[in-house]
């Protein structure tokens, strides 16, 4: 099973340590194709490769994605768009969303009935959360 894992890059690391648990749950499930959202070395080795080329591969592993998964506690113009490509082509997708005060998810995410929508406060809750998700998917 391919995954896609979104979570913000430019758009901010603060929630980078809990990307990097993500995909270490999901890697349980299948290839995660976005593993460098949250590896600070492999990022590092993304700037050898020009704007354009990260765009069509990020394209091109979203069109054979089985499952997207996106962190969306911090704002991110590029996590925002994948998910409207991923909606697009009708690939599964789960956002997760940390409550924290004064902060609220957009409502071009909360507002859309496409997008599956999982709120918790501790990163210890994402284990169950992904298992339900995901389960899902296995054959
Ligand atoms: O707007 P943002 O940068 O926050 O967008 C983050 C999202 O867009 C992630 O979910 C990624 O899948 C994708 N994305 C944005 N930038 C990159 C990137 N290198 N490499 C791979 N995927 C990306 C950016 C340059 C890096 C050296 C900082």
């Amino acid at each position: 099973m391919n995954i896609y894992f979104a979570g913000a890059i430019r758009g901010g690391r603060d929630d980078a340590g809990i990307y990097q648990q993500l995909i270490q749950l999901l890697s349980i499930y299948g290839t995660v194709l976005t593993e460098h959202v949250g590896n600070e070395t492999l990022l590092k080795e993304e700037q050898f490769l020009s704007e354009n080329a990260i765009y069509e591969r990020d394209m091109q592993w979203l069109e054979k994605t089985d499952v997207f998964i996106a962190e969306v506690s911090t704002p991110s113009l590029g996590v925002g768009y994948e998910l409207a490509a991923a909606e697009r082509l009708d690939i599964p997708c789960l956002c997760l969303f940390r409550k924290q005060q004064y902060k609220t998810l957009s409502a071009m995410i909360s507002g859309n009935s496409f997008f599956q929508k999982q709120f918790y406060e501790e990163s210890s809750e994402l284990l169950v959360i992904v298992e339900r998700f995901m389960k899902k998917f296995l054959l």
